[in-house]
C-alpha cells in the first residue's frame, strides 16, 4: 500500500537560473485547432505569453530563439510505452532514463506508461514499484495507466484508491495473453462497470487470446516455429473480432473505451463505425504500424519486428491507418515502445511464442507521423498536433496543462522543422536497444529544439537531458472531453451531425462573404507547412476541425464554434470562428 509521501524532487540549482527564461520569436504556432504567427515567452517552466512581440518587453538574461520558418508545436504525448517492462523472460532494455531520453530526442515531452501487475499481485504494490523505477530516472514528465490483469473485490477496491489518491484515471484490460493478462467477457463487464463508477477511462488490448492460443497450438504442431508463426496465429480478423466485442461490452456498461494499438484497416473502420453510432470510443494506432509493414522483410529479420498486435504484412496498411487518423476513425498515435536486444529476441529462435514481444517507436513516432501523414498530404499540421499530443491530453484529463501552446500551459514545446529530413538508424538513435525497426528510413520533420517544462533538452540534434528531471503527472478522473459525451451533455458526432456540420461550414463561408470578411484563400495547409507553398502572413485556419461534438440542441456554427484558447490566446489572430460560449453553455465538445 502506498504510504510514505513521495519525496519532493529538487531541480538542481544549475538548471534553475540558466534555463528558466526563454523567448521564442518569429515562429508559426500550431495547436490542434489553429495555427498562427506569434512569439512565446516562458518562465519557470510555464508559458507566460503568446502574442506579437510589440506586446511584450523581454527582461535581460533571457535565452532567445529565432524560430523563423519553423513551427512551434506542443510537445508530443505518447500514451503507450513500456519502459523496463519485465516480459517474456527478459526486461525491456529501454529503461525510464533511456526511454525518456529517446522520447525527448524525437519531440515527445510526456509518456504514459503501464503498470502491469502479475496475476494476484496487488495493484497498489505494483504501482509503487513502477513509481520507484520511474521517478529517479525520467527525463520528461510521465503518467501511468494500470493494467487490470486479474479481477476480484480487492482489485475493485484498489483501483478506487488509485483513482482517488494516486493520480490514475485509466485502466488497461487485455483480451489476449491467455493465462498472463487476459480477462474473460464476464470479468471485462465487471471491470468496465467499475471504471465507469469511478469516472475513469477503460483501455483494451483487443485481440482474441483464445483463438491465438488455439492457432499457436496448431502451428507449432505443424512445425511452423519461425517468427512468421506470430502473425499467422493472430491475423487481422482476430484483432477485429476483439475490437468489436470490446466496443459492445464497454457500450453496454456506458464506459468510455480507449482501444490501444490498432494495426489494421478493418479494426480502424470498426472503431470509426462505433463512433458514428454514438459510442464513446477512441482508437490509437502505433508508430510501428504507421511506419512500416512486414512486406518483403527477409525471413531472418522478422524475429526483430515481433510485437502484439503484429505489424501487418500488407504494404497498404500504413497508409490506410494514416487515412483512418485523417478521417477521425482513429484519434491518437502511440509507440508501444517495449524494446529488446537481438539476443533477447533470439530466445524465440525455434519457437516464436518465446520471442519477447515489443519494438521501438518512442523516438521516431513524431517524425514518422509527419512523414507518412503531413508530408504525404493526408494530415494537416493541426491534425498532426491533435493525434500526437492534444487528443491524449484531453482523454487523460491533463489538457491544457499539456497538449497546447497557450498561456498557463506547461512549456513542453517543440520547435519543428517541417522541411528538414533525418535518416533513422540504431547508430544515431538514443534508445538502449541494438537495432531499430525503421533502420535507414529517411523522414521529413525534425526537432530543432525540444523544451521540457521550459528547459532546453534538445538543441539542433544535441540532446542534453537530466535524469530525474521529469515528474509524475496525476491524471484526474472524469475527463470532461470524455464524460460530457458519455453523460449526454455533448453528443459524439454521428453521420447526420457531420453532414449538418458540412452544411453549416458552407453557411459560414457565405456568412463571412456577407459580412465582407475575407477568408484567406486556403491552399492545403499541409502543402504549405510541408514547404511546398509559402505560409500566408496572418496564420491559417485548420482544415480538420478538432471539435465535432455539440452542446445540447443543434449548435449554430454561424454564432459559435469552440475554442478553449479564447481566453488564453493573445495572438490577435482570429480562431477559426471567434466564439463566445455557444448557446447552452460552454461546449466541451471534443471531436
Ligand atoms: O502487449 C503489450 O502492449 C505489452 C505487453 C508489450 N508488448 C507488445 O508486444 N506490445
Ligand atoms: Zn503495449
Amino acid at each position: 500500500m502506498s504510504t510514505s509521501p513521495k519525496p519532493v524532487k529538487k531541480v538542481p540549482i544549475h538548471l534553475q537560473s540558466a534555463q528558466n527564461r526563454v523567448y521564442i520569436k518569429n515562429g508559426e504556432i500550431v495547436n490542434h485547432d489553429k495555427s498562427f504567427k506569434a512569439d512565446v515567452y516562458i518562465e519557470d517552466g510555464i508559458i507566460k505569453f503568446v502574442g506579437p512581440s510589440s506586446e511584450i518587453t523581454i527582461p535581460g538574461g533571457v535565452r532567445t530563439i529565432d524560430a523563423s520558418g519553423l513551427m512551434i508545436i506542443p510537445g508530443g504525448i505518447d500514451p503507450h510505452t513500456h519502459m523496463q517492462l519485465p516480459f517474456g523472460g527478459a526486461v525491456a532494455v529501454d529503461d525510464f532514463y533511456h526511454g525518456t531520453k529517446a522520447a525527448v530526442a524525437g519531440g515527445t515531452t510526456m509518456i504514459i506508461d503501464f503498470v502491469l501487475p502479475n496475476k494476484h499481485e496487488s495493484m497498489i504494490e505494483a504501482y509503487d514499484k513502477w513509481r520507484s523505477w520511474a521517478d529517479p530516472k525520467v527525463c520528461c514528465d510521465y503518467g501511468l495507466h494500470v493494467g487490470i490483469t486479474w479481477w476480484s473485490k480487492s482489485v475493485s477496491e484498489e483501483i478506487g484508491i488509485l483513482c482517488k489518491e494516486l493520480g490514475v484515471n485509466s485502466f488497461k484490460t487485455f483480451m489476449a495473453y491467455k493465462n498472463l493478462y487476459q480477462l474473460n467477457d464476464s470479468d471485462l463487464l465487471d471491470v468496465f462497470e467499475r471504471i465507469r463508477q469511478l469516472n475513469g477511462v477503460a483501455m483494451v488490448h483487443a485481440e482474441n487470446g483464445d483463438i491465438i492460443a488455439k492457432n499457436t497450438q496448431r502451428l507449432l504442431a505443424e512445425g511452423i516455429t519461425g517468427p512468421e508463426g506470430h502473425e499467422l496465429s493472430r491475423p487481422e480478423e482476430v484483432e477485429a473480432e476483439a475490437v468489436h466485442r470490446a466496443c459492445v461490452l464497454a457500450h453496454q456498461m456506458k464506459t468510455p473505451l480507449f482501444v490501444s494499438g490498432l494495426t489494421s484497416k478493418s479494426s480502424a473502420e470498426l472503431v470509426g463505425r462505433a463512433r458514428r453510432s454514438g459510442y464513446c470510443v477512441f482508437g490509437e494506432t502505433l508508430a510501428s504500424s504507421l511506419g512500416r509493414s512486414m512486406s518483403g522483410v527477409p525471413k531472418g529479420d522478422r524475429i526483430y519486428c515481433i510485437t502484439s498486435p503484429p505489424i501487418r504484412e500488407s504494404a497498404e496498411t500504413p497508409r490506410q491507418l494514416m487515412k483512418s487518423l485523417a478521417y477521425d476513425d482513429l484519434q491518437l498515435t502511440g509507440s508501444d515502445n517495449c524494446t529488446f536486444n537481438k539476443e533477447h529476441k533470439a530466445l524465440g529462435k525455434g519457437d516464436f511464442t518465446k520471442i519477447p514481444n515489443g519494438v521501438n517507436g518512442v523516438e521516431d513516432r513524431m517524425s514518422l507521423v509527419w512523414e507518412k501523414g503531413v508530408h504525404a498530404g493526408l494530415l494537416d499540421p493541426c491534425r498532426f498536433v491533435a493525434v500526437t499530443s492534444t487528443n491524449a491530453a484531453k482523454i487523460f484529463n491533463i489538457y491544457p496543462q499539456k497538449g497546447r501552446i497557450a498561456v498557463g500551459s506547461d512549456a513542453d514545446i517543440v520547435i519543428w522543422n517541417p522541411n528538414a529530413t533525418r535518416t533513422i538508424s540504431k547508430d544515431t538513435h538514443h534508445h538502449a536497444c541494438d537495432f531499430n525497426i525503421f533502420e535507414g528510413m529517411t523522414v521529413h520533420g525534425v526537432c530543432e529544439f525540444v523544451l521540457v517544462r521550459g528547459r532546453i533538452c534538445a538543441e539542433r540534434g544535441n540532446v542534453r537531458v537530466a535524469e530525474g528531471f521529469g515528474r509524475f503527472i496525476p491524471t484526474p478522473v472524469r475527463p470532461p472531453f470524455v464524460y460530457d459525451i458519455i453523460e449526454g451533455k455533448v453528443q459524439a458526432s454521428t453521420e447526420e451531425q457531420q453532414e449538418h456540420q458540412e452544411r453549416q461550414n458552407g453557411n459560414v463561408a457565405k456568412r463571412f462573404a456577407e459580412l465582407d470578411i475575407q477568408i484567406p484563400v486556403q491552399e492545403p495547409l499541409s502543402a504549405m507547412l510541408a514547404g511546398n507553398l509559402p505560409m500566408p502572413a496572418e496564420g491559417s485556419l485548420c482544415s480538420t476541425p478538432s471539435v465535432r461534438g455539440r452542446v445540447d440542441g443543434k449548435r449554430d456554427l454561424q454564432e459559435s464554434s469552440f475554442s478553449i484558447s479564447e481566453e488564453l490566446d493573445r495572438s490577435g489572430v482570429r480562431a477559426c470562428i471567434k466564439v463566445k460560449n455557444p448557446p447552452g453553455g460552454k461546449s466541451s465538445g471534443f471531436w
